[in-house]
């Protein structure tokens, strides 16, 4: 018994020994938790660099986006080819993905040699060799006859700019193929697949295994948002957030980052923990310079920086007394399975020793333990390492859930990883260290990064069949510019069909008379109260004008028409706008007041005079009762009368586009177009009394209130309508009237239409339809301006007209592109008029009052003569 004592006593005295020995030889490769700290750090900056367009091009870290933009979420299905290229196996699988609907993946392989002379030779051959594997799998499973969708996981760094395409940035690992650097990857396997006339493949997705690998992992944990390889290469992945992502155009939702994290280095950012071991590795490597960070974590280095330091050791007689084996002076000789044998907890010494002996040495007892602790301080180095970036990685995550505590799942794979009996253990205690604010789940995919790469194709031929849904709807809306014309010559012969008496009755663009016969010439002046109604809101206005040029104050006050209002009776909505005037008066201390009023009623009248105007036909909500028909003006006064509480003298009724053209009018004289692009629109303008044939007299213009909401009603623009046009005006509350509304009811129409609810994906095509929806309507609305810019030109015999176009609405206002498209269209359709687009800063009321202003001033005149 004493015996075995002084053995054991013996032994771990030599084993401490030894183990002090070998950590001071290698002080330099044990990270003290501060470096690792600092490293995560490091690699954080390095993260910001690589997301950056400014620095991305320098950056080590190239965080290359991947067009993964989603995790599964179990609507995959489908039968799939896909290929695993990159790792220390070759595989050919094919991939079923949920049967019968059930979330269930059977895969079927075959792995395939990698020679050198192919992975090192030429590029072309390299393809060529891949596709003969596919073409063999597919001979043997025979699928020949299939057309089958194919995944591709190469894992390798490429730029990427769609799912489909990936430019290979640089060789890594064990390969070196000639002249497919810079290249895609995609489009020469597809080259090489040609070669077999019966294969009908499409590669329709390329990943890297770490996309991969998160999306198998994914597949099982919805948590899954990170995938890390640790195998002959290393590298992680995970989601980013697209408004981080500044390579990619959108902000919306979130997208797969490959880092790349093997080149964390490149550009001596780790100079200073790196040893003269890895420098020697790296000179001796396939790509010296490259893959720093690689080339001192991952399993095609760890065997080789082993050899190296117990080189190194032998030399300086630390080992083996001394003794050096040709062996142990051969690259390569000590490999990652070696490293990981020797680690081994039980069996880890005697593996050593047979190793040892495999490599021509004789080692002693104390040799073995030495070298066993050399493989554990370098695979222990490996992990740290990778914990280290792994835990930058989770912070970046939990900044941008902005969450206390980040609950994630870390999908990993790679034979370093699975066969070496510490390294996970190491790996995932020192990543809880690193950030204990994490609740971090390491799950080993179990069929490799293909299944991954079956879903990212799966997603993506869901999404190609979308996209092709969505662009065969979205072609309704593409107008060519030989649509615009013509839409630009049937708007051109409706205006002059309008304006003339014996077809007038019948026009649906109704060319309205509103005896506004002059712009405002600065001399207006008094007090005014306006009524604007028809927007969004209808507003009470009081507007002083002092005679001299711009000099207005406007007071109002907005007030709601509740829909029960709008679709009450007509009674009911006069005597609501009566109350709000009474309320306004009341709030400007006017009570009983007699104050002349401008009424800006922004539907179609038919007018007789300046102060009259009988309603044709509700629009945009409005339904109310006993109105259409009536003179409004008539209804507002009987209103007016009922309250018997004020006395307003109603000079003028407007339509806003009227108002609108006079408001900016008073500003510049060329304003002679009001345009209204908001919850309705319309256009009125400045036209020649003699061409119009309804108003009696040829001298001077007079405004004409287009009405243009009606045109098509008489079916005149069905080619370009569509089923959605057509569904929302039998919704509408006048169906078969103002066929080409602006307004936005097609895209939700449409959503529901294409059955999307809402992900992601969905948002992108919501903004998609949006975009396409609204640029119709710019450029519908700018056909019909320029069929009157052009009328315009012409009636005033011009080789070019400068004319400016007073806009009013919500739809011209907000909407982020819409002015731009419609002004953009009119300058196409319409070279020879020089329009200026002026934004009616005060609304139509103050141009209700200019109108009122300018009647008061015409009727003083004719009272004084
Ligand atoms: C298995 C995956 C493959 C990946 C490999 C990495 O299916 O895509 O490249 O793991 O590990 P390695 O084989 O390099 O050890
Ligand atoms: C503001 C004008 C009003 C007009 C409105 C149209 O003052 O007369 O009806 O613009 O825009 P909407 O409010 O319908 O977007
Ligand atoms: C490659 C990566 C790959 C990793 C793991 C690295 O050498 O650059 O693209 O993900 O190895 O296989």
């Amino acid at each position: 018994m004493f015996a075995v004592h002084l053995m054991a006593f013996y032994f771990s005295k030599l084993k401490e020994d030894q183990i002090k020995k070998v950590d001071r030889f290698l002080y330099h490769m044990r990270l003290s938790d501060d470096t690792l700290l600092d490293i995560m750090r490091r690699f954080r900056a390095e993260m910001e660099k690589g997301l950056a367009k400014d620095t991305n091009p320098t950056a080590a870290v190239k965080m290359l986006p991947t067009f993964v933009r989603a995790i599964p979420d179990g609507s995959e299905n489908g039968e799939f080819l896909s290929l695993d290229l990159g790792g220390s196996k070759f595989r050919v699988l094919k991939v079923q993905v949920a049967e019968e609907g059930k979330r269930h993946v059977q895969m079927e392989s075959q792995f395939y040699p990698t020679p050198n002379e192919i992975i090192r030779g030429n590029g072309t051959e390299l393809f060529e060799y891949v596709a003969d594997c596919l073409a063999d799998f597919m001979k043997t499973k025979d699928l020949k006859h299939k057309k089958l969708p194919l995944g591709l996981t190469f894992s390798f760094p490429c730029r990427q700019t769609k799912l489909e395409e990936g430019v290979l940035l640089s060789w890594t690992k064990k390969f070196k193929a000639r002249g497919v650097q810079d290249t895609d990857v995609v489009s020469r396997l597809t080259k090489a697949m040609r070669r077999h006339k019966d294969m009908d493949v499409d590669i329709l997705a390329v990943v890297n295994d770490t996309v991969g690998t998160m999306m198998t992992c994914a597949y099982d944990d919805p948590y899954c948002e990170v995938g890390v390889i640790i195998g002959t290469g290393t590298n992680a992945c995970y989601m980013e957030d697209m408004s981080n992502i500044d390579l990619v155009e959108g902000d919306e939702g979130r997208m797969c980052i490959n880092t790349e994290w093997g080149a964390f280095g490149d550009d001596g950012a780790l100079e200073d923990i790196r040893t003269e071991f890895d420098r020697e590795l790296d000179l001796g490597s396939l790509n010296p310079g490259k893959q720093m960070f690689e080339k001192m974590i991952s399993g095609l280095y760890l065997g080789e920086l082993v050899r190296l330091i117990l080189l190194k050791m032998a030399k300086a007689g630390l080992l083996f007394g001394g003794e050096k084996s040709s062996a142990l002076h051969t690259k390569g000789k000590i490999e990652t399975r070696h490293v990981a044998a020797m680690e081994k907890y039980k069996e880890g010494l005697a593996n050593t020793r047979e190793i040892l002996v495999d490599l021509g040495l004789e080692p002693s007892e104390a040799d073995c333990i030495a070298v066993q602790h050399v493989c554990t301080i370098v695979s222990f180095r490996s992990a740290n390492l990778c914990a280290a970036a792994l835990a930058a990685i989770l912070t970046r995550l939990q900044e941008n859930k902005k969450v206390e505590r980040l609950r994630t799942t870390v999908g990993v794979d790679g034979t370093l990883y699975k066969i070496h009996p510490q390294y996970p253990k190491r790996l995932h205690k020192v990543v809880r260290k690193l950030v204990p604010s994490c609740d971090v789940r390491f799950l080993l995919s179990e069929s490799g990064s293909t299944k991954g790469a079956a879903m990212v194709t799966a997603v993506a031929s869901r999404v190609q069949a979308q996209r092709k849904q969505i662009d065969k709807v979205l072609a309704l809306f593409r107008l060519t510019r030989e649509q615009l014309v013509d839409v630009q010559a049937k708007m051109r012969a409706e205006l002059e069909y309008g304006l003339k008496k014996k077809s007038h009755g019948l026009a649906t663009v109704r060319m309205l008379p509103t005896y506004v016969c002059g712009l405002p010439d600065g001399t207006e002046k008094g007090k005014f109260l306006a009524l604007d109604l028809g927007g969004t809101n209808f507003r009470v206005l009081l507007v002083k004008i002092r005679s001299g040029r711009r000099s207005v104050r406007m007071y109002n006050k907005i007030f709601a028409i509740p829909l029960g209002i709008m679709q009450g009776t007509g009674e009911e909505l006069f005597d609501h706008i009566v109350q709000c005037i009474a309320d306004f008066l009341d709030y400007m201390g006017l009570k009983g007041a007699s104050l002349p009023l401008g009424f800006t009623f922004s539907f179609p009248c038919r007018q007789m005079s300046i102060d009259k105007g009988t309603l044709i036909g509700w629009t945009k909500g409005f339904k109310a009762t006993d109105c259409e028909g009536e003179d409004v003006v008539d209804m507002l006064r009987e209103a007016i009368k009922r309250r018997n509480e004020f006395d307003l003298d109603i000079v003028a009724v407007v339509n806003d586009t009227v108002g609108t053209m006079m408001t900016c009018g008073y500003e510049d004289p060329n304003c002679e177009i009001g345009l209204i692009a908001g919850t309705g629109s319309n256009m009125c303008y400045m036209e020649d009394m003699r061409n119009i044939e309804m108003v009696e007299g040829d001298e001077g213009k007079m405004c004409i209130n287009t009405e243009w909401g009606g045109f098509g009603d008489n079916g005149c623009i069905d080619d370009i309508r569509t089923r959605y046009d057509t569904e929302v005006d039998e919704g509408s509350l006048n169906p078969g009237k103002q066929s080409d509304r602006l307004a936005l009811l097609q895209v939700r129409t449409i959503l529901q239409q294409l059955g999307l609810d809402s992900t992601c994906e969905d948002s992108i095509v919501v903004k998609e339809v949006c975009g396409a929806v609204s640029r119709r309507a710019a450029q519908l609305c700018g056909a019909g301006l320029a069929a009157i810019v052009e009328k315009r030109r012409e009636d005033q015999g011009l080789e070019h007209l400068r004319i400016t176009v007073g806009v009013d609405g919500t739809l011209y206002k907000l909407h982020p592109h819409f002015s731009r498209i419609l002004q953009e269209t009119v300058k196409e359709l319409a070279p020879r008029c020089d329009v200026t687009f002026m934004l009616s800063e005060d609304g139509s009321g103050k141009g209700a009052a200019l109108i009122t202003a300018v009647a008061k001033r015409l009727q003083q005149a004719q009272k004084e003569n």
